[in-house]
């Protein structure tokens, strides 16, 4: 059985929700950042950084959480959660999946690391403020998107919405979300899903 390596509600989150949109079998196995366990000699076998997500499978094991939802939705074209390959609205899909990890998550990173996590004695002012004004000028292009439309494709759910509405999801933990109503009206749409609560209730 596949078998997904994660820390809830870190990025192995994003794995977990296409996992549970698509209803697939899978093992879990906690790595518990609490206890250090990522930095073991054992765990880093499966990831050479400390890193969650991995998600192996027999025939093949994956890090990097949008590129996970990514083919598993590919093995399960049926659910319909990605476009069809060559087609604009597939265009759309690989941009927003990937501006998830490339464009957001460093930046959601250095607000929750410089206005939370450090202590105070660390947390650099410049960095957070730069990091929030890159926020906002991005949420701004997904709210051009997201204000008439449900979802980022249209009226469907795709993979899309897993790999940004986990940055949504992050940015309610910043406390940076409520400064963009359009995504807190798409965030509070993706909360919904039964996917959604299953593994961010843990
Ligand atoms: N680009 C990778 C980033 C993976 C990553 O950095 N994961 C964090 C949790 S969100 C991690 O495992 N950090 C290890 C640590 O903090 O020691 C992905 O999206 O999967």
């Amino acid at each position: 059985m596949p078998k997904l390596f994660e820390f809830p509600p870190t990025r192995s989150n994003r794995a977990k929700w296409a996992l549970e949109e698509l209803h697939c079998d899978y093992s879990s196995e906690i790595i518990d950042f609490m206890k250090g366990q990522q930095q073991s000699e054992d765990y880093k076998t499966v990831h050479p950084l400390g890193h969650v997500p991995v998600y192996q499978t027999d025939h093949y094991t994956m890090h990097e959480s949008v590129a996970i939802v990514m083919q598993l939705i590919d093995e399960h074209p049926d659910a319909g959660l990605a476009p069809e390959p060559g087609t604009p609205e597939r265009a759309e899909y690989y941009q927003w999946c990937v501006f998830a990890s490339s464009e957001l998550d460093p930046i959601l990173f250095d607000i929750m690391k410089h206005t939370m996590h450090l202590p105070e004695e660390k947390r650099i002012r410049q960095i957070a403020e730069r990091a929030q004004r890159g926020f906002r000028a991005r949420a701004d292009m997904l709210s051009e998107v997201l204000v008439n439309r449900d979802y980022l494709l249209g009226s469907k759910f795709s993979g899309a919405d897993i790999a940004i509405g986990y940055c949504c999801n992050w940015a309610a933990y910043t406390k940076i979300l409520p400064d963009h109503p359009v995504l807190v009206d798409y965030y509070t749409r993706l909360q919904q899903r039964t996917a959604f609560q299953k593994v961010f209730s843990r």
